[in-house]
């Protein structure tokens, strides 16, 4: 089943892009929960956390590269900044097609809610 993210990879529907690549795509979240948050998304469907295999290891990783790289320039890298997948209902997960938030620029909670 395909979320509204495959409509943003489309270009179906707008995002504010900040990275891409035949495999990832990263946005600005729409509903930001701090000065700096976006989302880093691979361009193949993965439903949850729950659904990674063993094949997605690379790719998995490259969230994280992509996310460090974009981190940088938004000048969120030195004070720190706060990554999270959200699986399922309890975690929180709206959108099922993994995404990895980034939120940075304020001091965050811990622990979160
Ligand atoms: P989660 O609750 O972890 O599934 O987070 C989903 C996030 O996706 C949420 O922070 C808002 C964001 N989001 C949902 N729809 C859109 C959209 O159409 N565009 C953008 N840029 N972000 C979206």
């Amino acid at each position: 089943m395909s979320t509204i993210f495959s409509k943003i990879i489309n270009k179906e529907i707008h995002a504010d892009i900040l990275f891409e690549n035949d495999k990832i795509l990263a946005f600005r979240d729409i509903s930001p929960q701090a000065p700096v948050h976006f989302l880093v998304i691979p361009k193949k469907e993965i439903r949850t956390i729950n659904d990674i295999n063993e094949e997605d290891k690379s790719l998995i990783g490259e969230l994280f590269i992509v996310a460090k790289e974009i981190a940088k320039k938004e000048g969120i890298s030195e004070k720190g900044y706060r990554t999270i997948f959200n699986c399922n209902e309890h975690g929180g997960q709206t959108v099922y097609h993994i995404h990895l938030h980034v939120l940075g620029g304020r001091q965050l909670e811990w622990p979160p809610g």
